[in-house]
C-alpha cells in the first residue's frame, strides 16, 4: 500500500513539475522585467533623448493661452496624477515644500497649444486626437495638437512619461522624449453591461478614468437588457419602476447626464445601446402589450414574454416617444439599437404566436420570420431617425446580415468561434459594404488561463482578413466586450484592466511596431502597475511578476 501510494505521489510530484516546468520556461516573461517612463499605448513616433528629468511636486505647472473647460479640468487632473503623494498639489506652483523633494528639478512646465476652438458639444466620430510631444533634455517641452482631443491623448501620454526609479515614489523623473503621435482607428470602445448587474456611477466613473488612460474614446453603454432596466424615463416612469432590480438601482437622468459630462471632460462618447427587438424582457413589465406572447409548437401558450410585438400601432408609437427622449439624453451622434439574437426567441415567440402569423400572412411573409425581424427593423431605423434627424445607428451585425437596408449603419461583428472565423464575419461584413467594428475576439467575460489569453487579445487585428483595400478602410475599429453576467462593482475593474488595455494598443498603435507580445509585455506591466499606482485595482498581465512599488 505505501509503495503504490508513494509511487502514486511520485508520479504526481513529476506530472506537476513537468507542468510548471514547460509553463514557466515557455510562456510567461521574466518577473523584474519592466519598462520605466514608457508610454501605453505605443505612439506612432516616439524617440528617446538619452536624458531623464528630475521633477518636483509644487514645481512643476502646466501652461496655455487656450480658454477652455476641457483643458482647464485636465490641467488639474493631471496635476494630481503626476504628483499623487503630494497633499498640496492643487496648491499655488510657488510653495516650495520638501517631502524629500529637494532636488532641483529640470522640467517645471509643459505648454500647451491647440489651434481649432474649444469645442461646445460632446466629442464625436471622427474628432482628431492626434498630437505632437516634445520633451526636450533642455529647452521648454511643448505639446501641440489640432483639438482638444489630441491635447487629451498627449497630456496622458505625457504623464505617462514619468516613473519613479526602483520604486521610490518620492523621487519623479521623467523621459525625455519627442512624440508625434494619432490613433490608427476612429472607434475604440468598451462595452459595459449594466443590466446583468448594476454598476454604481462611482464604478463607471473609475472606469472612464482608465479608458482615457488607455486613450479609449467609446464607452458603450449596454444600458438594459433582459434582466433589468435602470434607465429612467421621464416619458414611461414605469419601465425602471418596474423593470429596473429594485428602486436603488436605476440611473437617474441627472446621473446619466454627470457620466456623459464626465466623459466628455475626457475626450470620451458614451454610446447607449437599447437593444430590440430581443433582450427586452425587462421592457415589458413597466410597459403591457409590448412584447409578444410565447407559445410551444403544440399551440399552448408558455408563461413567458419576448420580443417586441411589431403588429400593433401601440408599440411604435412608444417606440417613438421612449427614442425620442433617449436621443435627447445621449448627445452622440450614433446610438446603438441592438439586434443581436432575436433568432433566439423566433422559435417560440413569432413563429407560434397566432397573432404574428396572421400578421406574417396578411403581408405575405409565409413562415419566414425573418422577414418580420427585417419588417420590424426597416421601419424602426426609419421611426428612430424620425425621433432625431440625422441620428446615425450601430447594430449587432446580424441585422445588416439579414440585409436590412440600412447602408450607413455600422455592423459591429461579434460572431465567430476561432478567429479566422471572426476575420472571415469581418471580411463578409466589408465585402456588402457596411462600415464594421469588432468585438468578436474582445470577449473579456469569458476566459483563458494562462499568458495565451491576453496574448490572444493583442494578436486580434480588426483588419487581419482577406479583403480589399476599399474593405479594410470600412474598418472603423473594435472594442472589448464585457458582458455583465458574471460582473458587479467588485470585480469590474480588475476583470478589465489591464486585459483591455491589450485591446486599446491594437486599436490605437502602429501595427508593424506592435506586432510581437512578447517585446510589448514589459510596457503593458508597467502600465498595470501605473494603473494601479493610480489607485485602480489591475491585475497581473499574464504571469508571475511584481510592480517596482509594491502595493
Ligand atoms: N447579451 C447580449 C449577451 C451577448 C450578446 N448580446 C453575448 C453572446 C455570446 C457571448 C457573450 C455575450 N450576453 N445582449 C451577443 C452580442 Cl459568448
Amino acid at each position: 500500500m505505501a509503495v503504490v501510494c508513494s509511487v502514486t505521489t511520485l508520479a504526481a510530484v513529476l506530472f506537476n513539475f513537468v507542468l510548471l516546468f514547460s509553463f514557466t520556461v515557455g510562456a510567461y516573461p521574466t518577473p523584474g522585467q519592466f519598462t520605466e517612463g514608457q508610454p501605453w499605448p505605443l505612439p506612432w513616433n516616439i524617440s528617446y533623448y538619452d536624458f531623464n528629468h528630475t521633477l518636483s511636486p509644487g514645481k512643476f505647472n502646466f501652461k496655455t493661452a487656450y480658454k477652455c473647460d476641457i483643458i482647464d479640468q485636465a490641467f488639474i487632473r493631471y496635476q494630481k496624477l503626476l504628483f499623487p503623494s503630494s497633499k498640496k498639489w492643487d496648491d499655488n506652483i510657488d510653495d516650495d515644500f520638501g517631502a524629500g523633494n529637494d532636488a532641483d528639478p529640470s522640467l517645471t512646465f509643459l505648454t500647451v497649444t491647440i489651434s481649432e476652438e474649444c469645442p461646445t458639444g460632446v466629442p464625436q466620430l471622427g474628432m482628431d486626437e492626434s498630437y505632437k510631444l516634445d520633451v526636450p533634455s533642455s529647452g521648454a517641452a511643448v505639446l501641440t495638437a489640432a483639438q482638444v482631443w489630441g491635447a487629451l491623448r498627449g497630456l496622458e501620454t505625457f504623464s505617462q512619461l514619468l516613473f519613479h526609479p526602483d520604486g521610490d515614489e518620492n523621487v519623479y523623473k521623467m523621459r525625455a522624449a519627442k512624440i508625434r503621435d494619432y490613433p490608427r482607428f476612429p472607434h475604440r470602445g468598451v462595452l459595459l453591461d449594466t443590466s446583468r448587474h448594476f454598476l454604481p456611477v462611482n464604478s463607471l466613473l473609475a472606469n472612464i478614468d482608465v479608458m482615457a488612460h488607455n486613450k479609449f474614446n467609446v464607452f458603450h453603454w449596454h444600458i438594459v437588457d433582459d434582466q433589468s432596466f435602470p434607465y429612467e424615463s421621464k416619458t414611461f416612469p414605469n419601465l425602471s419602476v418596474k423593470g429596473a432590480y429594485s428602486k436603488r438601482h436605476i440611473y437617474s437622468q441627472d446621473q446619466i447626464k454627470s457620466i456623459v459630462e464626465y466623459a466628455r471632460l475626457r475626450g470620451i462618447r458614451v454610446v447607449a445601446e437599447f437593444d430590440t427587438p430581443g433582450h427586452t424582457e425587462s421592457w415589458g413589465k413597466g410597459q403591457p402589450n409590448l412584447l409578444c406572447d410565447c407559445y410551444d409548437d403544440h399551440g399552448k401558450k408558455k408563461d413567458e414574454q419576448a420580443l417586441i410585438d411589431p403588429t400593433k400601432q401601440s408599440t411604435w408609437d412608444f417606440l417613438l416617444a421612449l427614442f425620442k427622449e433617449i436621443l435627447e439624453v445621449f448627445p452622440d451622434h450614433y446610438i446603438h439599437l441592438g439586434g443581436d439574437e432575436s433568432w433566439f426567441w423566433i422559435p417560440s415567440c413569432w413563429k407560434n404566436n397566432p397573432i404574428i402569423q396572421q400578421f406574417m400572412n396578411v403581408y405575405g411573409f409565409g413562415n419566414d420570420t425573418q422577414k418580420v425581424e427585417n419588417y420590424y427593423f426597416q421601419n424602426f431605423l426609419k421611426l428612430v431617425d424620425r425621433a432625431r434627424r440625422g441620428a446615425k445607428f450601430i447594430v449587432w451585425q446580424e441585422v445588416l446580415d439579414n440585409a436590412v437596408d440600412a447602408s450607413e449603419a455600422i455592423a459591429h461583428v461579434w460572431k465567430g468561434g476561432s478567429y479566422a472565423e471572426q476575420m472571415q464575419e469581418m471580411a463578409t461584413v466589408t465585402a456588402n459594404g457596411h462600415y464594421a467594428m469588432l468585438s468578436s475576439c474582445w470577449y473579456l467575460d469569458i476566459f483563458k488561463y494562462g499568458s495565451e489569453e491576453i496574448e490572444g487579445y493583442y494578436k486580434c487585428d480588426p483588419q487581419g482578413f482577406k479583403g480589399s483595400v476599399a474593405q479594410k478602410n470600412l474598418v472603423l475599429g473594435g472594442e472589448a466586450a464585457l458582458w455583465g453576467e458574471m460582473v458587479d462593482a467588485t470585480n469590474v475593474m480588475a476583470r478589465l484592466w489591464p486585459r483591455a488595455s491589450a485591446v486599446a494598443e491594437r486599436l490605437w498603435s502602429d501595427p508593424a511596431q506592435t506586432a510581437s507580445f512578447t517585446d510589448a509585455w514589459p510596457r503593458l506591466h508597467e502600465m498595470s502597475c501605473r494603473l494601479i499606482h493610480r489607485g485602480y485595482a489591475s491585475q497581473p498581465v499574464n504571469g508571475p511578476s511584481f510592480c517596482p512599488i509594491p502595493y
